[in-house]
């Protein structure tokens, strides 16, 4: 199934959906007409039981640079209310991404600036291509890193570099990502798309329900004690056990063969 959009492209072959950020004469800088196509490809994902992974990337050789800055009237900034763009699209958008009920992939194909950085950052696992980079570019711009990046970039990478990356703006290399481990994996250009693919089709052949319910976990474990996640992970554990694909994998177990996992 391939869906028609202008400024995206959404794939689904199998169980594996792949949404493409697709301006690439602008690097896939996020305009106000994506916002509405990445919703509606968000909700066709959702609802489409058979999916089990989604890809997020980038057509040509970027993978986001972000707002699309050509856009906006900036002559009269006291006018200007960036943080309604913010609170009508870009936050919501992070908050489904980060807890999208399926495991998502961003595969950094290439530059991910500002917001296109931070998109990025709210998919549970993050691909690199070796000559990619991730830039927190705000700040030569006179801006705040938005996105989720001032929340997302302390957990993963400590105050201090997540201060230096937002005040720097620089440039940080695929391999950086992977050594401060906000990269998973970085592959060589020529191979990364068919990595990219093998790691969805891993994912999209997992248990499911459990990928969702450790997610959760996860995600919730930023604001929780130690025995409030024991408790998350007790209810968690339960609805796991009462899943088909807790059967199935115990059986396989039992019997020295894979799991076919269905996903509930
Ligand atoms: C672009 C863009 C772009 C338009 C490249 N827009 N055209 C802000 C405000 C409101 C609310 C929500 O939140 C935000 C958050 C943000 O995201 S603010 C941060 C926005 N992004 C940036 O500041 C990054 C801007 N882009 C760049 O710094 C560079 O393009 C990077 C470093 C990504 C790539 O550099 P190069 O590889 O040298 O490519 P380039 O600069 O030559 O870009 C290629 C074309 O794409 C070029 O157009 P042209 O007509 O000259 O070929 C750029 O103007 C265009 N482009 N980013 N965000």
């Amino acid at each position: 199934m391939t869906a028609k959009y202008q400024n995206i492209r959404l794939e689904v072959a199998g169980s594996v959906a792949t949404l493409l950020l697709a301006r690439p004469e602008r690097l896939n800088a996020i305009n106000a007409a994506t916002h509405p196509e990445l919703r509606d490809a968000l909700d066709r994902v959702e609802t489409d039981k058979h999916v089990r992974c989604l890809v997020l990337t980038g057509e040509g050789r970027a993978f986001c640079s972000g707002q699309d800055l050509s856009e906006r009237n900036i002559e009269e900034p006291s006018q200007l209310d960036l943080g309604s763009s913010l609170e009508k699209n870009y936050n919501p958008l992070v908050l489904r991404l980060a807890s999208f009920p399926i495991p998502t992939i961003a595969a950094i194909n290439g530059p991910a600036a500002g917001a296109g950085a931070n998109i990025a950052l709210a998919c549970d696992i993050i691909l690199m291509a070796r000559s990619a980079y991730i830039q927190q570019a705000f700040a030569r711009i006179g801006l705040v890193p938005d996105a989720g990046g001032t929340w997302f970039l302390p957990r993963l990478v400590g105050l201090k570099r997540a201060l230096a990356m937002a005040l720097f703006a620089d440039r940080i290399s695929a391999e950086e990502c992977e050594r401060m481990g906000i990269a998973w994996k970085i592959f060589d250009d020529d191979i990364f798309a068919s990595e990219v693919a093998k790691h969805a089709a891993i994912l999209a052949a997992g248990p499911t329900l459990a990928y969702r319910l450790a997610k959760k976990a996860i995600m919730d474990s930023g604001a929780n004690d130690l025995a409030a996640q024991l408790d998350l992970e007790r209810d968690s554990q339960r609805e796991a056990g009462r899943s088909r694909d807790f059967l199935e994998g115990v059986t396989a177990f039992i019997q020295k063969r894979l799991p076919r996992f269905q996903g509930e």
